[in-house]
């Protein structure tokens, strides 16, 4: 079963929305199997966000990320990143359609909200960033069958 990373940045922890995008993952029918409030400090931003080191927005994005307590979660589903992107809407809230976390709650690109690995191959990556294995539970629910085929 696919599994992949969730943050909600320091901007929706401040602005009281952790548990309206928590419950949007939930109500879509993805399973919550780790859960942490936790203080991103610079070297972990460095390493989850490696990949964007040379574009001019880093220092900033660094910055915003380490900036106040995230909330760090693993979420799993079969094709669970393509799942939660849709339900995020697109990196800029300006153009994230009606409906999606980014699309109903935010309207600025460096206060996005959330973040969510954009590939299994990244889940895997920041998800060990974030998780120490024994952290990422396994359990089913009683309703699974009434959510998955
Ligand atoms: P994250 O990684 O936060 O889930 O966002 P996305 O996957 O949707 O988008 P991304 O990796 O391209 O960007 C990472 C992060 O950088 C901020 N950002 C991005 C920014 O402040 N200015 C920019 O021009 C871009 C492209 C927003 C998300």
């Amino acid at each position: 079963m696919e599994q992949t990373l969730v943050l909600v940045k320091p901007d929706g922890v401040q602005r009281g929305l952790t548990g309206e995008i928590i419950g949007r993952l939930e109500r879509r029918g993805l399973k919550l199997v780790a859960m942490k409030l936790m203080q991103v400090d610079d070297a972990l931003a460095h390493r989850h966000y490696g990949e964007h080191v040379d574009r001019p927005f880093f220092a900033g994005l660094v910055s915003f990320i380490t900036s106040g307590p995230v909330v760090a979660m693993a979420w799993e589903a079969n094709n669970a990143v393509e799942i939660v992107r849709s339900t995020m809407g697109a990196t800029n809230p300006a153009n994230a359609a009606p409906g999606t976390i980014r699309g109903d709650l935010g309207v600025d690109i460096g206060r996005n909200l959330i973040h969510g690995s954009d590939s299994p191959e990244s889940a895997a990556r920041e998800l060990a960033l974030f998780f120490k294995p024994e952290e990422i539970l396994s359990y089913s629910r009683s309703n699974d069958g009434w959510i998955v085929e």
